[in-house]
């Protein structure tokens, strides 16, 4: 009897220890490709400037032959530190200059061509637009991207090896003359009749093996580790497929880098990216303010409106992209006053959304949570910190409870990128003095999905994550009032 009992006691004493000690969580491990430091520095920007300004500004064109004269080039008023006050106030963080276009005119004094500014009037041949805007931008705080065209209708070597070692020379001087350059922009547009040196004829090239571009990324890495590569393809940041404003509503990051190459015909058919890509190649939206990416007097009254600004900005930053803007900046050599007018009203419109954030007040309750996760990470809005779904949970759902009714119409929610990008599919409701209902079911999130929805005095929100990767883990939520939510596009 007394065996029994001691036995009885020990196995209650080994039940005990059991339900005390569950194995404790394993770490998360990332899923598929994540970001590398420079692309995670580079996603953190979200919007910053495209400045179109070159010799096709003062011929009135968007794609020059390549015969221009550097004589043409002659901006009576430029001023970079105009161009950095404005694209500062406007709240971006940076400028990608269009420092040699399809043209080949050099806004630099390179030493391995004529056809560049210092044989032009503009500062009497002795200026360097480079400088300048590295110096602007430094001033204002603002990062400096380079855009150097591959293509080149004015050299007579283009299409030719030669042309190669003229183009990474080119690329030595402009990554390594104006300090940080955070970003090298390789245009997928090449190879077509030129002016080439006077040949005055058509020359392709295979656009896959003519640059030799592992070798000349590489030249890259080499002079500005930090700087994000785009072309068309990555390898660090990808097009998004459209020079309209638009990602795709499905946008993954990774993609099976491997099968594509900068300039390929049908690039477009990748915006949605990979589910299972092997590559961490997020997209960036370019798109003009206006419509040309060249300044055109003819234009002036063509600038975006504040409507169709914002709604770019929700279908690229909400649509983990980031906005790369065009300003096509005017043979003044000035941001022209429509584009500045614009721009204020786009920054306060995003001042006042930011603003109006009501995560703070809300209680938020999730259906699971994650040992060394919390949901008070979810209103931090910093990247580092995060919650984390259990991994059995098979709805991960978020519920924010407000005790009084919040006037608003944008659900904001990110993805904690360094696990990589897990969500699939999702679905919101909302609560109203109606009830509960769904607005939205939608499919990726990853850096930032914004879901605009009607304006409505919400006293509840629902996210539901339907299906997943893995165990989500989500970085940030806001709820906004925005000023107004663009119309469907
Ligand atoms: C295109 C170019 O051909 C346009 O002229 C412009 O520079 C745009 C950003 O990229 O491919």
């Amino acid at each position: 009897m007394l065996i029994f009992k001691l036995r009885f006691h020990l196995a209650l004493f080994v039940f005990f220890l059991m339900g005390s000690c569950s194995a404790p969580t394993p770490p998360l491990e990332p899923v598929g490709p994540i970001p590398s430091a420079r692309q995670h520095d580079w996603q953190e920007l979200e919007y910053y400037a495209f400045i179109h300004f070159n010799m096709n500004t003062f011929t009135n064109k968007e794609w020059g032959f390549g015969d221009e004269k550097p004589s043409q080039f002659n901006p009576t008023a430029l001023d970079t530190d105009q161009w950095a006050r404005v694209v500062k106030e406007s709240g971006m963080k940076g400028i990608i200059i269009t420092a040699k276009h399809h043209d080949g005119f050099c806004l630099w004094p390179s030493e391995y061509t004529e056809h560049s500014v210092k044989n032009s009037p503009w500062r009497e041949g002795k200026g360097d637009l480079l400088a300048e805007l590295a110096a602007a931008c430094k001033a204002n705080g603002l990062k400096m991207g380079i855009y150097l065209s591959p293509w080149d209708r004015n050299h007579p070597d283009y299409g030719k090896p030669e042309y190669i070692t003229y183009f990474r020379n080119q690329l030595k001087e402009v990554l390594t003359n104006y300090g940080d350059i955070f970003e090298v922009w390789f245009d997928g547009a090449n190879g077509g009749d030129g002016y080439y040196g006077g040949a005055n004829e058509e020359r392709r090239v295979d656009k896959k093996t003519y640059y030799d571009w592992p070798n000349t990324y590489e030249l890259v890495r080499e002079l500005q580790p930090g700087a994000v590569l785009f072309s068309d393809a990555g390898p660090d940041i990808r097009w998004v497929g459209n020079e309209k404003g638009y990602a795709n509503e499905t946008t993954w990051s990774p993609i099976y880098r491997d099968s594509v190459y900068p300039g390929m015909h049908d690039f477009q058919k990748f915006a949605p990216g990979q589910e299972n890509g092997t590559h961490w190649i997020p997209t960036e939206t370019d798109v003009s303010i206006r419509p040309g990416w060249y300044y055109h007097p003819e234009e002036d009254n063509q600038v975006k409106s504040l409507e169709k600004l914002v709604d770019i900005y929700f279908n690229s930053v909400g649509l983990n992209s980031s906005l790369l803007l065009n300003l096509p900046v005017d043979d003044r050599g000035l941001i022209h006053e429509n584009e500045t007018k614009q721009l204020a009203l786009l920054a306060d419109y995003i001042q006042k959304m930011k603003a109006s954030d009501k995560v703070g007040s809300a209680k938020i309750t999730t259906s699971s949570t994650r040992n060394g996760s919390t949901p008070e990470a979810l209103i931090e809005g910093v990247s580092t910190s995060f919650w984390a779904a259990e991994d059995d949970d098979e709805q991960p759902q978020l519920t924010l409870m407000w005790e009084t009714p919040q006037q608003a119409n944008t659900f904001v929610i990110q993805e904690h990128l360094p696990l990589g990008q897990r969500i699939k599919s999702f679905e919101l409701e909302l609560l109203t003095e109606q009830g509960w209902s769904k607005v939205y079911s939608g499919s990726t999130v990853g850096n930032k999905r914004m879901i605009p929805f009607e304006s409505a005095p919400i006293l509840g929100a629902r996210f539901t994550i339907t299906s997943t990767k893995a165990t989500p883990v989500i970085s940030n939520l806001a709820v906004y009032n925005a000023p107004f939510i663009p119309k469907k596009s």
